[in-house]
C-alpha cells in the first residue's frame, strides 16, 4: 500500500464540560467520513479527546481528570472498534498518565486495531510557573515531562512513519531526526493559539509559520507531513486552522477552510520521497554532520 489515500480530521472548539464520548463520536464521524473517501489513515489532532487545558493552572483532581490511564479505555474504545470495521489507521494525541505517574504529551498510530507507533511530545513550549498577566496560560512545561521515546520511526501502511506534537513542528531537528530515520509519513496534531501573549506582534503570522515549518519539515527531509489542528474559538482562545497534508517537495496538496470539524483528503504515493531524497535531499550523500557538533552541544543557560 504504497500509494494511499490520506485523511486530515480538523476539530473546532471542545467545551471544557464536554465528555470524552462527545469528542470520541465527532471523530467517529469524522473516520466514517474519510473512509467514504478511500482513506486508509485519518489524523487527529493534539490532546483530541478533550478542551485544551494547559491553559489553565490546575491541581490535584482537577488537573488528573485530563489525562488518561489506559490506552484504549471506555471512552476511546468506539474508535478503536471502528477503525478495525473499516479498516482506516488513526493517529491520536491525548494526555497520558503512566503507572509509575508520569505524565507526557502522547500520540499512538493504530493500525488494525493495534498501537503500532507511540510518541511523547518533546519540545513542551509555554511556562512552568502561572503567569496572572496572561490572558490565558500555556502549562505544557508545568503538566508534562519531556518525552523518553524520542523520534522513533516504524511501520506503518507499508511505510515508515514517524510523528511529533505541535510545537515540536517549528524545530528542525524534529524532521531531521525522523528523516534521518527514513521517515516517508509524519503524523502531528496540534493547538496553537492565535494570540501569543509574549510577542503578540507575531499573531498575525500563526498561520504562515505553521505552514512554513510543515512545508520546509517536507522539503528538507522529502517526506510527506498529515498536519491536524485543533481550532476555533474554545473557551475564550481562538486556535488556528490550517490543517494540511504536504507533499515531499514542500507543496501543500490539502487544506482546511474552516475552524470547525473538517477532513481533507489527499492520495499520497509514499515512493515520491525519493524525488527529493535520490536529488537535493540525498542526506547519505550531501550531509556534513562533521561540521554540525553544535547541534548535539549541550544548551547554553
Ligand atoms: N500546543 C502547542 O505546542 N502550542 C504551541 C503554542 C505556542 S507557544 C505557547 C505551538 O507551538 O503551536
Amino acid at each position: 500500500m504504497r500509494n494511499l489515500i490520506a485523511a486530515v480530521a480538523q476539530m473546532g472548539p471542545i467545551a471544557r464540560d464536554a465528555p470524552r464520548s462527545s469528542a470520541v463520536a465527532r471523530m467517529c464521524t469524522m473516520m466514517t467520513d474519510a473512509a467514504d473517501r478511500g482513506a486508509s489513515l485519518v489524523v487527529f489532532p493534539e490532546l483530541a479527546l478533550t478542551t485544551f487545558f494547559p491553559r489553565w493552572h490546575l491541581e490535584g483532581a482537577d488537573l488528573d481528570q485530563w489525562f488518561e490511564t489506559a490506552m484504549p479505555n471506555a471512552a476511546t474504545q468506539p474508535l478503536f472498534d471502528l477503525s478495525a470495521k473499516l479498516n482506516v489507521a488513526f493517529h491520536l494525541g491525548y494526555a497520558e498518565l503512566t503507572p509509575q505517574g508520569q505524565r507526557f504529551n502522547t500520540a499512538i498510530m493504530v493500525e488494525a486495531g493495534q498501537i503500532v507507533g507511540k510518541y511523547r511530545k518533546i519540545h513542551l513550549p509555554g511556562h512552568q510557573e502561572p503567569e496572572p498577566w496572561r490572558p490565558f496560560q500555556h502549562l505544557e512545561k508545568r503538566y508534562f515531562e519531556t518525552g523518553d521515546l524520542g523520534f522513533s520511526v516504524f511501520d506503518a501502511l507499508g511505510g515508515k512513519a514517524g510523528m511529533c506534537i505541535c510545537n515540536d513542528r517549528r524545530w528542525p531537528e524534529t524532521w531531521r531526526m525522523l528523516g534521518l530515520q527514513g521517515a516517508e509519513l509524519v503524523a502531528l496534531g496540534y493547538n496553537t493559539p492565535l494570540h501569543y501573549p509574549p510577542a503578540p506582534e507575531h499573531d498575525h503570522l500563526q498561520y504562515f509559520h505553521n505552514a512554513l515549518s510543515i512545508q520546509a519539515g517536507c522539503y528538507q527531509n522529502g517526506l510527506w507531513a498529515l498536519a491536524a489542528a485543533k481550532a476555533g474559538h474554545e473557551e475564550g482562545c481562538d486556535l488556528i486552522g490550517g490543517s494540511m497534508i504536504v507533499a515531499p517537495t514542500g507543496e501543500i496538496v490539502a487544506q482546511a477552510l474552516g475552524v470547525g470539524d473538517e477532513v481533507i483528503t489527499a492520495r499520497i504515493d509514499l515512493d515520491r520521497c525519493a524525488e527529493i531524497r535520490r536529488n537535493i535531499f540525498d542526506l547519505a550523500k550531501h550531509r556534513e554532520p562533521q561540521t554540525y557538533g553544535l547541534l548535539t552541544a549541550p544548551k547554553a543557560g
